[in-house]
């Protein structure tokens, strides 16, 4: 047996520095539907400093054990309060140049004074999300971690809080093999506190989660409402509201979970008519509350129906990023993106490869815009691992927990681009398992890759999935376009396909000849090839190019690329439209 040496210390000699932080973990069993409650706002200017050697987490810095047992100033490597401020939210690549490439831990630090409410009041501390992994720490005690960069989660801190409190958070966004997405993918890894933080205050029992949906069988007259309670009084009744379709009806609570449908014959939302109604659950004391849709999407044969008629998902891919917000977006720059998005005659947007803010399917079921919403299963997933599945089970749940209520979310992604091995289709079938218990009325895709061999649609996920993703770069990766057609032709597939992935690099503002790449012509050309082809396939049911505008990639190193994706329709400020952003203008105003 060995035994630990008196010299041992931990802030040094220990390798396996975050084992001793591996619970709690917050997951999707925390608070992340919000339901309309009120946040207290903890975004603003907090202290921040870059830790490459994980100190904070080796060497316990948010302790603040400044003393010795009798009171002697310690030497520390860190000084918390004389730290520079930086806003939160934001990524810390685009504060600072010296930052833009730095992965591992960033230390964020602020004081929050909190006055408690009534009696019985819970309080939770909540992030929008934190970019790969957070560590959180309240007064010098350890709250938990929370792993997946894109989606909200939530401590209690219930009793917590006294009248001033320290708050530490250590955001790690270290590329690690078994993460999802794995060490090597093709975007940048923005890291940081990234979306909003904030407290949250509820009654003793609370409406924890609800759904309210359209049931999808055709007769656009069923509203299904689901209520999750949380706390002492798990059994009652809730009351649902919807004033403008004169409806007070009620929900039997028992155990904590109650289920009812209701008539009602609500307008229904489309992207050309994105009507939302109010929607009130009481419990108790509690007021759960959001603006919500009511469509059906389905699918009949190799046909997607939208509200029972047939439609085509004119689309576009696109990250979540700009030039100086890295992937905290403003409501204002998302707004844009879609604004351009429709005026190009976008009726869909894949949103690759991860969970964008929740602000973005909000404002998307505002301006009506169907959302294809997707999880970094990217590529080479550890799909040995089951830690790695739960990592990835996890992210979809708080994704689909936080968005169910969104009607412009229609499909549901699993992954995208993944080798089809053995452990990778039991992985991929697992999570679609996941969509459909949790969420029966929306579809679950996939972008698979073909078999680049015959070349066919092959991929044995297919057979799981309700809407066939597929990738294809005939014309770029592939320069031969007599393989496109021959896809097709060798493909029978008995489900509707979407061309999750075509496109071609054109630096913006760059011309010349059309076989020349990187030119904006040749980027044309695909594009008309492309086109030429897709729109005589009756099975192909909507196309989302690769992508809407530019964007950073360290995996880009070629002059012309200057460490951007330059598949972009537009340059990353979105202000140059490259020759086939009106290729495909012109196509999409053909369908309208
Ligand atoms: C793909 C990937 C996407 C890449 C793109 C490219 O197939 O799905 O993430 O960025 O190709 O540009 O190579």
């Amino acid at each position: 047996m060995t035994t630990t040496p008196a010299n041992f210390r931990d802030d040094i000699h220990r390798v396996d520095f975050l084992s001793p932080y591996a619970s709690p973990k917050a997951d999707a069993s925390t608070l992340i539907d919000l339901g309309g409650r009120q946040i207290e706002s903890l975004d603003g200017p907090w202290h921040f400093a870059i830790d490459p050697n994980d100190q904070c987490l080796r060497a316990r810095w948010f302790e603040e054990k400044y003393t010795d047992d009798q009171g002697r100033p310690l030497p520390m490597n860190f000084s918390f309060d004389e730290w520079e401020e930086v806003p939160v939210p934001s990524c810390w690549n685009v504060l600072e140049s010296e930052w833009m490439w730095f992965e591992g831990s960033g230390v964020y630090v602020r004081d929050l004074d909190f006055q408690p409410g009534g009696p019985g009041e819970r309080v939770f501390l909540r992030f929008g999300g934190a970019a790969y992994a957070g560590y959180v720490f309240l007064n010098g005690d350890y709250l938990g971690w929370h792993r997946g960069g894109s989606t909200p989660f939530c401590f209690e801190v219930t009793g917590k809080l006294g009248a001033t409190n320290r708050l530490v958070v250590v955001v790690r966004n270290a590329r690690e093999v078994e993460n999802v997405p794995t060490n090597n993918f093709d975007w940048f890894n923005y890291g940081g506190l990234h979306r909003g933080v904030g407290l949250v205050r509820l009654p003793a029992t609370f409406v924890k989660a609800a759904s309210v949906t359209l049931v999808p069988d055709g007769s656009f007259s069923t509203v299904a409402v689901s209520v999750t309670v949380d706390g002492a009084e798990r059994d009652g009744q809730a009351q649902v509201e919807i004033p403008e379709l004169g409806l007070t009806g009620l929900v039997d609570v028992s155990g904590g979970v109650g289920g009812a449908e209701f008539q009602v014959t609500p307008e229904l939302w489309s992207p050309e008519n994105p009507r939302l109604y109010d929607v009130v659950v009481r419990y108790g004391s509690d007021v759960w509350s959001d603006r919500v849709g009511f469509r059906e999407i389905r699918v009949d044969g190799r046909e997607i129906l939208l509200n029972g008629s047939p439609v085509f998902l004119r689309g576009v891919c696109c990250h979540e990023e700009s030039d100086t917000h890295g992937r905290s977006l403003t409501e204002e720059e998302i707004r844009d993106t879609f604004r351009i998005a429709k005026d190009m005659g976008c009726n869909f947007m894949r949103l690759a490869h991860y969970p964008h803010s929740g602000a973005t399917s909000r404002i998307a079921d505002e301006v009506g815009i169907l959302l294809w919403e997707e999880i970094p299963v990217y590529w080479a997933i550890m799909f040995d691992s089951p830690d790695t599945l739960a990592d990835a089970d996890n992210q979809l749940r708080e994704l689909i927990l936080r968005d169910r209520n969104r009607a412009s979310v229609i499909i549901w992604s699993v992954g995208n681009e993944n080798a089809d091995t053995d452990a990778r289709l039991a992985f991929m079938s697992g999570l679609v398992d996941t969509c459909h218990d949790l969420d029966p009325t929306r579809l679950v895709s996939a972008a698979c890759l073909v078999n680049p061999v015959i070349p066919a649609i092959s991929d044995r996920l297919v057979d799981k999935l309700d809407i066939i993703g597929v990738n294809e770069y005939y014309g770029w990766y592939d320069p031969d376009f007599t393989k496109l057609p021959a896809l097709f032709e060798n493909s029978h597939p008995s489900k509707p396909v979407i061309i999750t992935e075509f496109g071609a690099d054109a630096t913006p503002g760059l011309h010349g000849d059309t076989g020349q790449l990187y030119t904006e012509d040749h980027q044309q050309q695909v594009y008309q090839h492309q086109i030429e082809v897709l729109s005589t396939i009756d099975y192909i049911k909507g196309t989302t190019p690769w992508i809407f505008y530019d964007f950073r990639c360290p995996r880009r190193t070629h002059v012309l690329q200057g460490y951007y994706n330059r598949k972009g329709l537009l340059s990353p400020d979105k202000t140059h439209h490259k020759l086939a952003y009106t290729t495909m203008q012109n196509w999409y105003q053909s369908m309208m």
